[in-house]
């Protein structure tokens, strides 16, 4: 979010409150729905995808986030507008993109259907401001990513943007895109919310059964009525097994399914946004980028390590989050070579230590700036992340156990007890780079 002050943050929040009374209030997940949270929580890692018009000018030699350019840059409605007749993305084969997130270890994609720019990335029939009709390529990329998706039996979510830059009807303005000119001064709020209701109702017929909506930007106007009752009774009718969640940094409202945490872990707040309760009732979220953008930036090559961004993974699992890790597509279609090689090698990592991190929960320890615990069944497995080897106090944890073993070797780990709890005794020799877990059995 841009330059987001403290007081305007002070305003949103308080605007937020009020908006909760007009989400779903009566809103009861279906059977479908709250299986669906149950795998979504399982499996824990996806790929998040910001693919639009804007990645055609990879950020435009500067650092930062490139798909708000066209905010960034004040470029007129009118010539941006011409970016869509430049999107050809002729590399681009779903195919490979699906294997890639399989080879990962991912579970899901969440993808962008529309930015805060406006466009369209799939095949709209409420506005002409779409890939199908306004780029030469003139394929709707979401319904071929979903055919894949289907055939890989890989979960697709949809990320859609309540702001929007481009539409008429997107009026008063919000916070954001105030002085790109050629924006609307005038039009009808409600005419709006019908358009995005229209669009949703597109993506929730068009595909087959998707995993959710994961919306952002109704932080653009603090005093909307965004109707969001109305929005969020429709996705649930349509597919009541799709999980809403929002990026308004609040507790969920009635009606989310889940909730999201930006470049952040659950409970930090680096980012300024995240300042927010932990919901202890439906599944959590965390998305990071592997550079400092969402959208491709031509120049950022401030990537993440690997070592990096599994311990943020395996971290946001310790709070009960999953990991929801971003790629921006070039605009010939292909991923950044640097982001899949950091994806496989993740894949990689994943293949060995999966069985530690797939289908957990969050452990029965809080999380610690040593590592994390999690647990699934009878199994409890401690990561340490951060550690010179020596001794670690599981603080509150004292069940028998049946055994407990480090996940390389099966061989034995040293367990103590004292009245705080369990003491596992851990080798410097024992130490991984990334990760050295720990595999407790507990006695039933
Ligand atoms: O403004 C967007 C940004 O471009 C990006 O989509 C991220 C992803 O979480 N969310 C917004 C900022 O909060």
């Amino acid at each position: 979010m841009k330059n987001l002050k403290v007081p305007a943050l002070a305003l949103m929040m308080a605007f937020l409150t009020t908006l909760t009374l007009t989400a779903q209030q009566d809103y009861e997940p279906s059977d479908q729905n709250l299986q669906n949270r149950e795998w979504f929580q399982d499996a824990k890692f996806g790929l998040f995808v910001h693919w639009g018009v804007y990645s055609i000018m990879g950020g435009g030699g500067d650092q930062g986030i490139a798909e708000w350019i066209m905010e960034r840059k004040n470029i007129p409605l009118n010539q941006y507008e011409k970016l869509p007749g430049f999107f050809y993305p002729m590399e681009y084969d779903p195919a490979k993109w699906v294997a890639m997130v399989k080879k990962a270890g991912m579970k899901y994609i969440t993808i962008t259907s529309k930015h805060h720019d406006g466009f369209a990335m799939f095949d709209s029939k409420v506005s002409d401001y779409n890939i199908v009709d306004a780029t030469p390529y003139g394929k709707d990329v979401i319904g071929m990513l979903k055919e894949e998706c289907d055939r890989q039996g890989i979960k697709l979510f949809f990320y859609h943007s309540q702001l929007d830059w481009h539409h008429p009807d997107y009026f008063p303005l919000g916070r954001t895109g105030t002085e790109i000119p050629g924006r609307t001064d005038s039009g009808n709020w409600n005419a709006y919310i019908d358009y995005m209701n229209t669009q949703l109702t597109e993506l929730l017929t068009q595909y087959g059964e998707i995993g959710g909506i994961w919306f952002d930007g109704m932080w653009d106007k603090p005093d909307a009525d965004w109707r969001l009752d109305e929005t969020y009774s429709l996705i649930h009718e349509l597919q009541p097994g799709a999980l809403i969640g929002s990026n308004h940094h609040q507790l969920p409202f009635p009606g989310e399914d889940f909730m999201m945490f930006e470049r952040d872990l659950p409970g930090e707040n680096s980012m300024g946004f995240n300042n927010t309760a932990i919901s202890d009732k439906v599944p959590l979220e965390m998305c990071e980028t592997m550079n400092g953008s969402w959208g491709f930036n031509i120049i950022d090559e401030n990537y993440k390590s690997v070592r990096r961004l599994v311990q943020t993974m395996v971290r946001a699992a310790g709070y009960g989050a999953n990991f929801l890790l971003n790629t921006g597509p070039m605009p010939n279609g292909k991923i950044q070579p640097e982001n899949v090689d950091t994806l496989m090698a993740i894949g990689s990592w994943l293949e060995a230590h999966g069985e530690a991190y797939y289908g957990t929960r969050k452990g029965p320890v809080e999380p610690q700036e040593w590592g994390v615990t999690v647990a699934r069944d009878d199994h409890v497995y401690v990561h340490i992340l951060d550690h010179p080897g020596g001794t670690i106090q599981l603080h509150g944890f004292n069940p028998k156990l049946e055994s407990a073993v480090y996940l390389e070797d099966g061989s034995k780990v040293e367990v103590k007890r004292d009245k705080e709890g369990m003491i596992l005794t851990i080798p410097a020799e024992k130490m991984k780079p990334i990760d050295t877990i720990v595999v407790l059995r507990v006695k039933s």
